[in-house]
């Protein structure tokens, strides 16, 4: 650990960059030039050498009251002396119950019983097998086929990358699970550049799950899994009426609709859950990321009443669901989780974004005509700013617009070609302009 010295003066002694593997890192590139964060607090970070870097994304969209929040890294504090670790097979401690239990009142009608568990990954590969399992224990087995969405991300488990439609999260790791297919993406700049908000053309993509089940057949299908924005591939949103299309068809033959709300649970769209914006209930909720403000790792699953009663049968002492994690439930993600949720909602940041929606989307629509800037998109207090891609150098432009704004003191995320903006939700006005600010110096300048 830094002691006070070093986060104060950024000077780290004998500090060895070789041993860590980094997770989605350009490694050598890093290591030449490493861009070190030390500290953090509200929206800013400090960086090596003392500066400070506005946080433009939230972390990895998790810290959605902002850095150090006192109220959350005291709960932690307290848990860690008072019950460090508790086994949660055929064994309990209150506060993962009181947690549940108040995840179930945030959540959407009768989306009422919780699954724990500790990413968001391990959230996605839940669900599915929740999906499964429950089709088996209907009598409904034959239902074994998972569909998900071109250009989806549902962490990096063997079931997220499946059902996920990134072509680089999948090429390199074998054959992946048996009886997956994809559901177009709905991204189309032909029709829809520059929309504010959910744009009005593509519902219709969502009747590629008519032809899915025209091709395998409605009893071979057990659930479709979407990200109701995709965040990761680059701010999709989705076109309007095509989520509620979704549901109408799963209905229609008795699929489960699972939404991956990894990064739109927890106020990022101006709602508990991007379920209740856009006014269509899953089957199943996953989360993670802001259920501890990114504190400690959790994630969890939300679902619905019958899905949970219909494993609720036979011998009392039987266990009803084959899995479960060592850290399901663990007492400091629980304290986080019930901390975070008191700040959040003390302090109104589940609605927050709403709020400043009006203030945010014209923010993010004054790029426009900027250079490189091909689409604009903003959803809640998300902004996607999609640049042409330098020929023959795919993602360069992006990247170095990363580089750029964090030598300027903002940190934005690329992927690809284009730059997603997600700040915590306690970004006032004047840092919505600040980050915005940045991102248009940083355009003009680049090549
Ligand atoms: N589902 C969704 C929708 C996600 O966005 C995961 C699952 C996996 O969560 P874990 O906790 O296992 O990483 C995610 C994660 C980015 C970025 O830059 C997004 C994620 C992770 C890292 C970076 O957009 N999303």
């Amino acid at each position: 650990m830094l002691n006070d010295e070093e986060v104060k003066t950024g000077q780290i002694a004998d500090l060895d960059l070789q041993a860590l593997w980094m997770p989605f890192t350009a490694n050598r590139q890093f290591k030449k030039n490493p861009r070190m964060l030390v500290a953090a607090e509200g929206m800013y970070y400090t960086a090596k050498d003392g500066s400070k870097i506005m946080d433009g994304t939230a972390g990895l969209w998790c810290v959605n009251a902002g850095h150090g929040h006192r109220q959350i890294v005291e709960a932690v504090q307290q848990q860690v002396a008072k019950l460090d670790y508790c086994p949660g097979f055929q064994i309990g401690h209150p506060d993962s119950f009181e947690l549940a239990g108040r995840l179930a009142d945030l959540a959407p009608s009768d989306l009422n019983h919780v699954f724990f568990a500790n990413s968001g990954s391990e959230a996605v590969d839940t669900a599915l097998k929740i999906a499964l399992a429950y089709h088996v224990v209907r009598g409904e087995g034959g239902r074994q086929r998972l569909i998900g969405r071109e250009r989806g991300y549902h962490g990096v488990g063997f079931g997220g990358i499946s059902v996920g439609g990134m072509v680089n999260n999948r090429k390199f790791f074998g054959s992946l699970l048996p009886g997956v297919d994809h559901l177009p993406h709905t991204h189309d700049l032909g029709h829809n550049a520059f929309s504010r908000g959910e744009p009005g053309w593509g519902a219709h993509h969502a009747d590629a799950l008519e032809s899915l089940v025209a091709l395998h057949g409605a009893s071979t299908i057990a659930a479709v899994i979407v990200e109701p924005v995709a965040g990761s591939t680059g701010v999709l949103l989705p076109p309007q009426g095509y989520l509620r299309r979704l549901r109408e068809i799963c209905d229609k033959y008795g699929i489960l609709l699972i939404f991956d709300e990894v990064i739109t649970g927890f106020g990022r769209l101006g709602a508990s859950f991007a379920s209740q914006h856009y006014g269509v209930v899953p089957d199943m909720i996953t989360m993670a990321k802001g259920m501890t403000n990114g504190t400690v790792p959790m994630g969890g699953v939300l679902v619905r009443k019958g899905i949970y009663d219909a494993f609720m049968e036979g011998s009392d002492s039987g266990i009803e669901l084959f899995h479960g994690y060592t850290y399901s439930g663990h007492p400091l993600a629980c304290a986080a989780a019930n901390a975070a949720l008191d700040v959040y909602l003390k302090e109104g940041l589940m609605t927050r974004a709403a709020e400043l929606h009006d203030y945010w989307e014209d923010a993010v629509h004054s790029l426009r005509g900027l250079p490189h800037v091909i689409d604009l998109r903003n959803v809640g207090l998300v902004a996607g700013i999609e640049l042409e891609p330098r020929p023959g150098g795919p993602g360069e432009r992006a990247f170095e617009a990363f580089l750029s704004c964090f030598e300027k003191g903002v940190l934005i995320r690329t992927t690809g070609d284009i730059i997603a903006l997600s700040p915590p939700l306690i970004i006032e006005k004047k840092e919505v302009d600040q980050l915005f600010g940045t991102v248009a110096e940083v355009l003009r300048s680049l090549a």
